[in-house]
């Protein structure tokens, strides 16, 4: 396949890793960087670094954004759920239960493809923008809108979206395995609200002797995924507004050390990796999330938001070490822009 653009953003990878790319910076999780990971498990000693799927709880954080919702499926007329089978035959003595979830993929501990943020951009050189995806893929042709088609229920209103190219499954068949490393801002800041900008984050990889090289895989802990468990599934505004670390996107040195450490991907357990609500841009046209645009649209740097990193991050500091075994995939799910993840740390 030839090239799809013929501009490519300031400081953006497109094409690097071939015209069709869709795995962005995954292509550096290479065999050797999955040994390197698994050369970091000593203990066989494994942690959870998902919320449950049902926090942070209600709408607060994000208005478009919803808990999980389960439904018996149906069997016949009847609930297929403590279903009797006796139902089916007055002989059979099992019970079975069945449901399905309308699951909002990016409510919770989750990633980002880079179908979820792209721009504007005049892509092809004929000096119009055009709604372009990281390494060109299109809005419209690749990443296809909804119909705007009323429907009875807030969830099929706007059926037959889709992520033709770029969706969270490329990412899927990847695996997601390899070597992470982590950096405990809570352990510096404690929870103050804080945008980290690059001689900050300098500070605390150098006073925790942190090693990145290229292909790791960058967690960063804020202490966030606490707070949201504290407030058990009540969310307030005031503490997502006052509480916790975020990257600061606005700070073009910080976004050039993603570039040049060759990590492959991006993860927090805040809110959406960078501080947020961001610090304002401008003048002139901008973007509102420059870490998303950096990461997802011109490095090709998934990102994960709302993991749980707490316990983790305190095992890691009582054993003086920063790296592990990261296992993370999303849902196999095609076209989807985002997926829960129930990744695994190995150490
Ligand atoms: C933000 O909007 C901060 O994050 P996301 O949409 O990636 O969850």
């Amino acid at each position: 396949m030839s090239q799809r653009w013929k501009r490519r953003p300031d400081g953006s990878n497109w094409g690097d890793f071939g015209a069709d790319d869709q795995r962005g910076r995954m292509n550096l999780v290479t065999p050797k960087k999955v040994l390197e990971g698994i050369a970091e498990v000593r203990e066989g000693r494994t942690f959870c670094l998902s919320l449950p799927l049902d926090y942070p709880g209600s709408n607060v954080v994000f208005e478009m954004r919803h808990p999980p919702r389960m439904f018996a499926t149906l069997r016949g007329k009847l609930a297929n759920y403590n279903f009797q089978a006796r139902n089916l035959n007055p002989d059979f003595i099992d019970i079975v239960s069945d449901e399905a979830v309308l699951l909002h993929t990016q409510y919770s501990t989750q990633w980002d493809s880079f179908a979820h943020v792209g721009q504007e951009f005049d892509a092809d050189g004929d000096g119009k923008a055009e709604m372009v995806y990281y390494n060109g893929w299109r809005a419209g042709e690749h990443v296809v809108g909804a119909e705007q088609k009323p429907g009875p229920l807030a969830w099929d209103s706007f059926e037959g979206v889709s992520a033709k190219a770029l969706g969270i499954e490329n990412l899927a068949v990847s695996g997601v395995q390899g070597r992470a490393v982590m950096i405990d801002l809570h352990a510096h800041f404690g929870r103050e609200r804080r945008a980290i900008g690059y001689e900050e984050l300098m500070g605390v990889i150098a006073a925790d002797k942190i090693v990145i090289t290229e292909g790791d895989m960058v967690v960063v802990h804020t202490g966030f995924g606490d707070v949201l468990l504290e407030l058990r599934k009540q969310p307030t505004q005031e503490a997502i507004e006052t509480l916790g670390a975020g990257l600061d996107g606005r700070d073009h040195r910080l976004l050039q050390w993603i570039t040049d450490s060759g990590l492959a991907i991006l993860v927090s357990d805040n809110i959406g990796v960078e501080y947020f609500p961001p610090k304002p841009g401008g003048p002139g046209k901008h973007v509102r999330l420059p870490l998303h645009e950096h990461c997802l649209f011109k490095l090709g740097v998934h990102l994960g938001e709302l993991w749980y990193l707490s316990e983790l991050a305190s095992w890691l500091r009582q054993h003086g070490r920063s790296r592990f075994l990261m296992t993370a995939p999303p849902l196999r799910l095609p076209g989807a822009v985002g997926s829960p993840a129930t990744p695994v740390a190995t150490v």
